[in-house]
């Protein structure tokens, strides 16, 4: 059996999707117990209030079966623009690796960029203004010292504004925009990057001076899951599909 990687993103994880929940928990003692690796790419979680939302019941399930993983099978999680609250409390209970976004790494003699995804959405100035704000250390600090409860209720407010916004804003505006890839191939010299966020699962090409470079989007976990398996050999996109409800 040839050594694989498997990657994985927008899980979107929450108590009130108990099939993705268990798929998930599936995927941890099946196919990622033998990897050599696994990446999470960025919202494994719906949202992340803090690492003091561990107490909660579900959250701390996860973070369980993810440590029982990680035990044996180095597990990497990234931050998205969900759970970017993913702190230390967390790593280290779940027994994860965190990444920093971008990361490359060499996946079996492949360069490889790996990004969640969202700051190649560079058409979406709003939410890249939102981000700046949000992603600063004084404000997360500041965010942070608010009770639990609260913090709860403003995500929750600033996911309702999204979820509108999204109704009108044009669906291209929240992909990538070809620049800001091509950007990026040459930024860190890779002719492979993994990504997700868009929801897109798909595989690009992309031509970037002179170079072919491919740029596989991963999928989120609504309506099945997904994951990316790299070997030495080949990369492919495999469906998990969830038990019926
Ligand atoms: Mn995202």
């Amino acid at each position: 059996m040839p050594g694989a990687t498997l990657f994985l993103s927008d899980l979107h994880l929450s108590a009130e999707r108990p099939r993705a929940t268990q798929a998930f928990y599936d995927f941890l003692e099946g196919p990622a117990a033998t990897a050599d690796a696994v990446y999470i790419l960025g919202d494994l979680f719906e949202y992340w209030a803090g690492d003091d939302d561990l107490a909660d019941t579900f959250n701390a399930q996860v973070a369980q079966r993810m440590s029982r993983l990680a035990a044996s099978v180095p597990l990497h999680v990234m931050h998205g623009n969900r759970d970017f609250l993913l702190a230390r409390r967390f790593a280290r209970t779940a027994g994860i690796l965190p990444l920093a976004d971008p990361a490359v790494v060499d996946l079996y003699g492949v360069r490889t960029l790996l990004t969640h995804g969202d700051r190649l959405c560079t058409q979406d100035v709003r939410y890249q203004l939102f981000r700046r704000v949000v992603r600063n250390a004084v404000v997360q600090g500041a965010f942070m010292h608010l009770p639990l409860a609260r913090r709860k209720r403003i995500i929750g407010g600033a996911r309702r504004m999204s979820e509108d916004e999204k109704d009108t804003k044009q669906m291209a505006i929240m992909d990538v925009t070809p620049q800001a890839v091509e950007d990026a191939f040459r930024r860190h010299g890779c002719t492979r990057m993994i990504h997700g966020h868009t929801h897109r699962p798909a595989r690009h090409e992309h031509r970037v001076g002179g170079r072919v470079c491919e740029r596989w989007v991963l999928s989120d976990w609504y309506q099945n899951g997904q994951y990316l398996r790299v070997t030495r050999e080949r990369w492919t996109s495999v469906e998990i599909a969830f038990d019926p409800a």
